[in-house]
C-alpha cells in the first residue's frame, strides 16, 4: 500500500544539523515515510518470528541486525501530517510521520536504538512501561541528559516482557506531545505463552489530541484540556482507515492513550474482554466482558474479541464531543428557538448569516458550510444512506466472510441482507392513547397543610 523511502540523502541532510559523517558510517540508514496509509504488515526478515502488527495510518519501522542485536534509528524532527484529507498539521514526529513508525521486537530481544535529533531543540526518548537499566528509562535531567538539536544518542536494552508499550520525548513533554511526538512498541512473546492468545488480526493506534484553530497549521501548544482535534495516530474521521477483518477472525486492538483525558473506546456489535493493559496479560481469571473500555491518560488497553458477526460496526470514543471536527465551543444552544421571520432580516445585514441548530445540528452532516481553508468539518463522512455525521475519533470494524485470509483491504460497504434492516413504518398509525380524567382532580394532589397564621401554636 504504502512506498517506504529509505532515505538516499540522510547522510548530507544530518550533516547540515551537524551530525559528522564519521559518525553516520556507524548508523542504521533512517526509513522514512511520507504517506499516510495504512502500510501492510511487516514480515520480519530476520530474527525470531512473530505475527506482526498492523497500524492504522501508520507503519512499522525496519531493522538491521547487528552482532545479534536489533537496531533501529529513530530521527526526531519537524513533519506535516495531512490528519484528514486536505487538512494538514505542522507538527513534530519520527522519520516523517507523526506517530513514529511502530516498533516490534520479540521478548528477550536486545535492541539498540540511534536517536537522532533534527528538532530546533533537546529531546529525550522514554521507552514507557518497558523494563530497562535506569539510565536507558529516557528522563531529561535525571536519567541522563538531554538529546541536543543536531546529536545522536543510543538507547540500548533488552525487551524483557511481551505486551502493548509505546515511547514518547521525557523532554519539555508538554510541548514536544502537543506537537505530536510519539509512536507505539509492541513486544511479541517468543514462544507460546499461557496468557497471550493468538490471532489473525493485531491492530494498534494512539489517541491524541490537538489544538488547531481553523485556518492554521500548527497546534497551540498551551492548550491543556480544550482541543478541537481528537485524532487516532493523528488522524480524524473520515481520515482513519477501517479495520478490515475476516468473518470468525480473532482480533486483537492495541490502543494507547497520549492525550489529557480519557478516553471511552466503544465496539459495535461483539464484546470483547481487555486482555492485556501497559503492565502486561491480563490473567483469565480477572478479564470480563465490556463492548466499551476507558482508555485513561498514559494507559494501553489491548482488547480482544471474535469478529463473528457480518456487517460494518462502528468503534470510537464514547465522548460525543471526541467524534466531532473542529467546533467551537462558545455556541448558544438554539433548539427550540423559533426563527421564522428573522433570517431574511438579518441576511439584509449579513447576507451569508444562516440558521444552525434550532432543530439540532444534524443539519451540519448534510449542509456543506464555507470552512476556513485549512480544517476539517465538524461532521463529516458519507455512508451508503448518508451523511455519518461524525468527525475525530470514529472508523468502522468491517467483518466480512469474503474477506481474504490475511488480507486488509477495503471490502467497501456492507449490503445488509434483506429484512435485515430498520426500515420505514408503512402502517396506519396507532390510536391516539387515551387517559381517562380523574374523577376527582383536586384528590390526586398530595394533601399539604400550609402553615398559616399563629392558630397551630
Ligand atoms: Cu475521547
Amino acid at each position: 500500500m504504502n512506498r517506504r523511502n529509505f532515505f538516499a540523502g540522510a547522510a548530507a541532510g544530518m550533516a547540515a544539523t551537524g551530525v559528522s559523517r564519521v559518525a553516520l558510517a556507524a548508523l542504521p540508514e533512517p526509513a522514512m515515510q511520507a504517506g499516510n496509509a495504512t502500510a501492510p504488515p511487516l514480515v520480519p526478515p530476520n530474527g525470531r518470528p512473530y505475527q506482526p502488527v498492523v497500524t492504522l495510518n501508520g507503519w512499522t519501522a525496519p531493522w538491521r541486525m547487528n552482532g545479534g542485536v536489533k537496531e533501529f534509528h529513530l530521527v526526531a524532527e519537524p513533519v506535516v501530517r495531512e490528519m484528514a484529507p486536505g487538512f494538514k498539521v505542522n507538527m513534530w514526529g519520527y522519520n516523517g510521520q507523526s506517530p513514529g513508525p511502530t516498533i516490534e521486537v520479540v521478548e528477550g530481544d536486545r535492541v539498540r536504538i540511534f536517536v537522532t535529533n533534527r528538532l530546533p531543540e533537546h529531546t529525550t526518548v522514554h521507552w514507557h512501561g518497558q523494563r530497562l537499566p535506569n539510565g536507558m528509562d529516557g528522563v531529561g535531567g535525571i536519567t541522563q541528559p538531554q538529546i541536543p538539536a543536531g546529536k545522536t544518542f543510543v538507547y540500548e536494552f533488552t525487551a524483557r516482557r511481551p505486551g502493548t508499550f509505546m515511547y514518547h520525548p521525557h523532554a519539555d513533554e508538554m510541548v514536544q506531545m502537543a506537537m505530536g511526538m510519539m509512536g507505539f512498541w509492541v513486544t511479541h512473546p517468543k514462544a507460546r505463552h499461557p496468557l497471550i492468545d493468538e490471532v489473525q488480526r493485531d491492530f494498534c493506534f494512539l489517541l491524541n489530541a490537538y489544538d488547531v484553530d481553523p485556518g492554521s497549521m500548527t497546534p497551540r501548544v498551551n492548550t491543556m484540556l480544550d482541543h478541537n482535534i481528537w485524532s487516532w495516530n493523528s488522524r480524524v474521521f473520515p481520515g482513519i482507515d477501517t479495520l478490515n477483518v475476516r468473518h470468525r477472525d480473532k482480533v486483537r486492538i492495541r490502543v494507547g492513550n497520549l492525550t489529557m483525558t480519557n478516553h471511552p473506546i466503544h465496539l459495535h456489535g461483539h464484546e470483547f474482554t481487555v486482555t492485556g493493559t501497559d503492565g502486561g496479560p491480563v490473567p483469565p481469571m480477572a478479564r470480563w466482558p465490556e463492548v466499551t473500555t476507558d482508555v485513561a491518560v498514559g494507559q494501553m488497553r489491548q482488547i480482544e474479541f471474535l469478529a463473528d458477526e457480518e456487517g460494518d460496526w462502528a468503534i470510537h470514543c464514547h465522548k460525543s464531543h471526541h467524534t466531532m471536527g473542529a467546533m467551537g465551543h462558545d455556541v448558544p444552544t438554539m433548539i427550540g428557538v423559533d426563527h421564522s421571520g428573522l433570517v431574511k432580516k438579518i441576511q439584509k445585514l449579513v447576507p451569508d448569516y444562516m440558521v444552525m441548530g434550532e432543530r439540532g445540528m444534524a443539519d451540519m452532516g448534510e449542509m456543506p458550510m464555507p470552512l476556513p481553508d485549512n480544517t476539517h468539518p465538524m461532521m463529516a463522512g458519507q455512508g451508503p444512506y448518508g451523511p455519518a455525521e461524525m468527525g475525530g475519533m470514529f472508523t468502522l470494524l468491517k467483518v466480512r466472510r469474503e474477506q481474504p485470509p490475511g488480507s486488509y483491504a477495503d471490502p467497501g460497504w456492507f449490503r445488509q441482507p434483506a429484512g435485515t434492516q430498520a426500515y420505514e413504518f408503512g402502517g396506519s398509525p396507532p390510536p391516539a392513547a387515551s387517559v381517562a380524567a380523574p374523577a376527582q382532580p383536586q384528590a390526586a394532589l398530595p394533601s399539604v397543610r400550609k402553615p398559616s397564621g399563629h392558630s397551630g401554636h
